[in-house]
């Protein structure tokens, strides 16, 4: 249910009677449920009116058809679908509608049913409720063969008076539907009802007809005039041209009708939408062809206000706080399982770095999984699947949990342990993007194994020599494998910070690479670049990534020799 269009029942109700007021004439759409009165409700276009001014153009209100409702469920229109039934399916529409809605009544079956009905609409906010003049249960009215039977005039004039009588303020609208027409009594009995009903205080009148040729329709409305003359006030009067619907609503104006309702609209052209997409599924043995048919989903979750709850998720998650993003998809050479998987001192990597996220008060920890994904323990937080990883690195992984992405957060590897410091200090900076380098790099041979990410800084450093640091002046201007060991100020451990303002920028970059080919940075495409491919992008295109040094505080678990080292530092409280 969208939550766009709130209003609530005592300010609906008065609309109806306002709108004709001010304009003398309203147009009325069928709904049937939620969708078709979103649809019908939200419907708008612009034209220029005859000054040239751009005028928007609406329906002014919603009418829940019997016709339609029991459609809708699969059922004739007989006075079948019962009240509760109507009731339940007209608040649906309500509730995500703030257009006035008038209501299809039927015969309003026994007056003090009709009574009670009344009463249920007024109190939801409904502006009008029509009844028509034939006896329950009623036939739908453009059957051409069904037997229409009218009731006694007086027992429905009882009826409208003592529904009029329960309702608790009169911007609620009683009006009465004159069948005689349908049922084949002619002019003269129609004119005698209306002139009854309005007798019995009816606060309106429609008149209906099933022919194709609008003449006795117009012959009521002009005799409709000299009655009101004769009873010294008029009522406002309604029309359905369904049938004669070569009517544009200039005639109906120019004969005096006030209000002109498109009884069933929504209603047929969905069957025939469906209908159409049904056989050239059946046809075709799939749903390609039916594409142009279709609106995307995407339309249908603006619709229904999906998009706004995501929105409204993704800002919750801002106001949690920081983030974690763990991409785990990858295949290691030297492991016959996933890194995150290493069991250090009897418990994987994984739930070693969600412990350590945890202390710093982290707990919105995202999980990329890939090779043996089934195989990651069931620790809280949230997996995303990169079934590409053979294929793939860990941009692309981190990209699978997009959707994930809002607010500040942490890009951790794998395959790494930190101290509790590590994570508090990169927070605290502040800046928008941090990269968190190990300024000993040089001193750690058995790291040198591999080819290192390392990181050259704009100003040059020299790591052997003590220094106060600032980080908001350590700016990065290259990051990746292929450097100059003795340029670098550092190697990247595998932890950088984003902001909001950085993630956000992390995001267009990314996004406004997606179909590039050929060679990114590094990498030899950008679905396997990591992401000191898309930081040094971001580096040339002036974003500013900041490092900031540390000295201890990590290990890499590159190895089994790491392995070890790491569960000895562990139960050695090292680093800690
Ligand atoms: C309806 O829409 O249910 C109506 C109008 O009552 S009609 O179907 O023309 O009778
Ligand atoms: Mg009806």
């Amino acid at each position: 249910m969208t939550l766009r269009n709130l209003i609530s029942p005592e300010q609906r109700r008065p609309r109806l009677r306002e709108l004709l007021t001010r304009k003398n004439f309203v147009r009325i759409i069928e709904a049937h449920n939620g969708i078709s009165g979103l649809i019908g409700n939200n419907a708008f276009l612009e034209e220029l009116d005859d000054n040239g001014q751009a005028v928007r153009v609406e329906f002014d209100g919603l009418w829940e058809s019997s016709l339609t409702d029991s459609a809708s469920k699969g059922y004739p229109d007989a006075e079948i679908i019962g009240v509760e039934s109507r009731l339940h399916n007209i608040s649906q529409i309500l509730d995500v509608t703030n257009k006035p809605m008038i209501v299809d009544g039927d015969t309003g079956g026994e007056a003090s049913h009709f009574e009670y009905t009344v009463k249920r609409l007024e109190a939801l906010g409904v502006s009008a409720v029509i009844i028509e003049d034939k006896v329950f249960p009623k036939r739908n009215s453009l059957s051409e063969d069904a037997n229409q039977v009218l009731e006694d005039p007086q027992v429905f004039a009882t009826k409208i008076k003592r529904a009029g009588e329960v309702r608790i303020k009169d911007d609620f609208m009683i009006i009465a539907r004159l069948e005689s027409l349908i049922a084949g009594f002619g002019l003269e009995d129609a004119l005698q009802r209306a002139r009854q009903y309005l007798k019995a205080g009816v606060d309106g009148i429609m008149i209906h007809s099933k022919k194709n040729d609008p003449a006795e329709i117009f012959a009521f409305a002009e005799a409709y005039e000299r009655l009101s003359d004769e009873l010294g006030y008029r009522r406002p009067l309604v029309c359905v041209p369904t049938a004669y619907n070569q009517v544009t609503e200039a005639e109906l104006k120019a004969l005096n009708f006030n209000v002109v309702i498109y009884a069933n609209h929504l209603m047929r052209a969905s069957v025939r939408a469906m209908d159409n997409v049904v056989k050239s599924i059946l046809l075709n043995k799939r749903s390609l062809e039916v594409d142009p048919l279709c609106v995307p989903v995407k339309e249908i979750f603006n619709l229904v206000g999906f998009t706004d709850v995501k929105e409204k998720d993704a800002q919750f998650a801002r106001d949690q706080g920081v983030a974690a993003f763990i991409p785990a998809a990858g295949k290691s050479r030297r492991f016959e399982q996933p890194k995150a998987l290493l069991k250090i001192n009897g418990q994987s990597l994984l739930e070693n770095q969600v412990e350590a996220l945890t202390r710093c008060g982290i707990r919105r920890i995202n999980v990329i999984r890939g090779f043996k994904k089934t195989d990651f323990p069931p620790v809280k937080v949230n997996y995303f699947d990169n079934d590409e990883y053979e294929d793939t690195f860990s941009i692309y992984s981190l990209f699978q949990a997009q959707e994930a992405i809002n607010g500040k957060f942490l890009f951790i590897n794998s395959d790494i342990l930190f101290s509790d410091f590590v994570i508090k200090n990169l927070i605290d900076t502040n800046l928008d993007i941090v990269v968190a380098v190990d300024g000993s790099y040089k001193h750690h041979k058995h790291m040198q194994d591999k080819a290192l990410d390392l990181v050259i800084s704009k100003t040059a450093v020299n790591a052997d020599q003590r220094r106060l640091v600032n980080p908001f002046n350590q700016k990065i201007v290259r990051i990746g494998k292929q450097l100059d060991i003795p340029q670098a100020v550092g190697e990247y451990i595998g932890i950088t910070y984003f902001s909001e303002q950085g993630a956000e920028d992390l995001k267009t970059v990314y996004n406004d690479c997606l179909g590039r080919t050929g060679n990114f940075h590094e990498a030899d495409s950008l679905r396997r670049a990591s992401l000191t491919d898309l930081l040094q992008e971001m580096i040339d295109r002036g974003y500013p990534v900041h490092f900031l040094e540390f000295e201890r505080g990590w290990i890499e678990i590159h190895n089994p020799q790491d392995q070890s080292a790491a569960e000895t530092m562990l139960s050695g409280g090292e680093g800690q």
